[in-house]
């Protein structure tokens, strides 16, 4: 018995292989099953790719501004036989592993990092939605369904909508007398790690100053070149039944919507209203605040004035970034062994301890490795891992608005790098702190005669003597115990963050 929203398995489908994508290509695969990719049906193989690189077309000749692609693992791909139809299939499934779509695969190619890349229609299963806002995510169909006739103008709110914003949306709607549809992008996090949820809900914090409005999730993600990341955009609206695309940014040109350049508007304190920046007298003009200066003003807490941004978007703001000084924060301490990263991290999470503001959880080497990588070695794979798990559980604490100090070898900089990102993606802040004690020192110092084992030939592999170190050069403070007392080093670290508004000063 099938239910609604309950998965039936397909018979030609319980053998072929689960594969879940990564985040952004299950945002394509949300687009090509909604629609929203018309004509594109599924991933695009090799011919169609060559013929993008070469002339910006798809093989058939359709205009098509970006590849829209898949890749595997290389067992997978390999595991698959395109000539017989019920082997040919992936099923892929969402990140908790939950089917959402069948891929028909008719070419695979190997790719990058032993991966393959995997063409292909694909096929809804269940009713193919996942992740947060399903009311809104709805298809391009549906939206044209509920559209009223006449002009249709096309807003990508991908970013919150502050007054200049909403006063451009108002005179565009009231210019082309059209009715908007705004169209949320919820594939991966906005500009400052801001989530696809916040958005959501501070474009709905501004509904009542907007004219009637159609509001949809849409999962766009970008690819990082603008001009083809707009133009895709622009077919993406034009799919949702948008006729004229108010521009965020770059000029379009081609098939699609028509696309409004808005003219920069600024607040007149004359009469509070948001007109042309030039019609404006220098003397009575404010500029929009620009993103650094909003982030500025979160950070520190204080409100978006009431003439730049509405109330109740501030409000969501305020709650999705608060005051540096409330916000979750993960210290990560780097250096050698024996470079005295464990003493100065136990000794700001003492002092953070005592003062109360947050709670605290310290992940200390030797408690990590006991709870969280037991069975781990030193291979540059296990050093990876282990890094890697530290910074998960150090962005879940922070994203609960906890401390997480942190203090591994972690010799490795991607490694690092990619705790910094879980941290930022969880909303949260990330301080690197270089413990740079110079190697002659920590070996002088040896508390666990591993410097001594390694020299001797006994043990292999020993960071800073047969094993690298990848000194950080992104590191937001860095210090040497050589030079500095526990104490000091305690305060060093403790002084920058008073400094840079994470701890309140005492
Ligand atoms: S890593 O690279 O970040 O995963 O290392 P980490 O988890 O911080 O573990 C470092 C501690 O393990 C001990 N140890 C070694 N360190 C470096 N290289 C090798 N081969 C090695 N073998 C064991 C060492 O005592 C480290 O502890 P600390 O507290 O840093 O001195």
């Amino acid at each position: 018995m099938s239910e609604r929203g309950w998965l039936m398995p397909d018979e030609l489908l319980r053998d072929a292989p689960a594969y879940s994508p990564r985040a952004g290509e299950l945002a394509d695969l949300e687009l090509l099953l909604t629609g929203a990719y018309a004509p594109l049906t599924g991933f695009l193989g090799r011919a169609d790719l060559t013929a993008l690189q070469r002339r910006g077309r798809l093989a058939d000749g359709t205009p098509w501004p970006l590849p829209v692609t898949l890749e595997v693992p290389e067992p997978l791909a390999l595991g698959l036989d395109l000539d017989d139809p019920a082997l040919r299939s992936i099923v892929l499934t969402d990140q908790e592993g939950a089917p959402i779509a069948a891929v028909e695969v008719n070419d695979t190619w190997p790719s990058r990092d032993g991966r393959y890349g995997v063409g292909g229609t694909v096929r809804q299963i269940g009713d193919g939605r996942h992740g947060p806002f399903q009311r809104l995510r709805r298809t391009p169909a549906e939206v044209r369904e509920l559209l009223p006739p006449g002009r249709v103008l096309g807003v990508v709110a991908d970013r919150p909508l502050h007054r200049p914003q909403l006063a451009q949306i108002a005179h565009a709607a009231r210019t082309l007398a059209a009715h908007l549809l705004v169209l949320i992008p919820v594939g991966e996090a906005g500009p400052g790690g801001l989530s696809p949820e916040v958005l959501v809900r501070t474009v709905f914090a501004a509904r009542d100053r907007m004219p009637p409005a159609t509001l949809v999730a849409v999962p766009l993600v970008r690819r990082g070149d603008e001009i083809r990341d707009a133009l895709l955009r622009a077919k993406v609206a034009a799919a949702y039944g948008v006729t004229h695309l108010l521009s965020t940014g770059e000029m379009l040109s081609g098939g699609g919507p028509r696309v409004l350049v808005p003219r920069e508007l600024a607040y007149d304190n004359r009469d509070g209203q948001w007109r042309w920046r030039d019609d404006i007298p220098p003397r009575n003009r404010r500029l929009a605040l620009r993103t650094d200066e909003i982030d500025d003003l979160l950070d520190r807490g204080f409100p978006l004035p009431e003439w730049h941004t509405p109330p109740a978007v501030a409000k969501e703001l305020a709650r999705a970034r608060p005051p540096r000084r409330q916000r979750g924060l993960v210290v990560f301490l780097t250096g050698l062994s024996g470079s005295g990263k464990s003493t100065v991290a136990r000794g700001v999470a003492d002092h953070l301890r005592e003062t109360g503001d947050r709670t605290v959880t310290l992940l200390d080497g030797d408690v990590v490795r006991r709870e969280l990588s037991a069975g781990l070695g030193f291979s540059k794979e296990d050093r990876d891992l282990n890094i890697r798990r530290i910074g998960w559980v150090a962005a879940e604490v922070a994203r609960h608005r906890g401390m997480a100090i942190c203090c591994p070898i972690a010799p490795y900089a991607a490694a690092r790098r990619t705790a910094r990102e879980m941290a930022t993606l969880a909303g949260a802040g990330f301080v690197l702190v270089h413990v740079a004690t110079p190697l002659e020192v920590c070996e002088r110092r040896d508390r666990k005669g591993l410097y001594a084992k390694a020299r001797a030939g006994l043990i292999k592999g020993m960071t800073g003597i047969d094993d690298p170190y990848e000194a950080p050069l992104d590191a937001e403070l860095t210090l040497d115990t050589s030079e500095l007392s526990v104490d000091e080093a305690v305060g060093a670290v403790l002084h920058h963050l008073t400094e840079t508004g994470w701890v309140e000063p005492k």
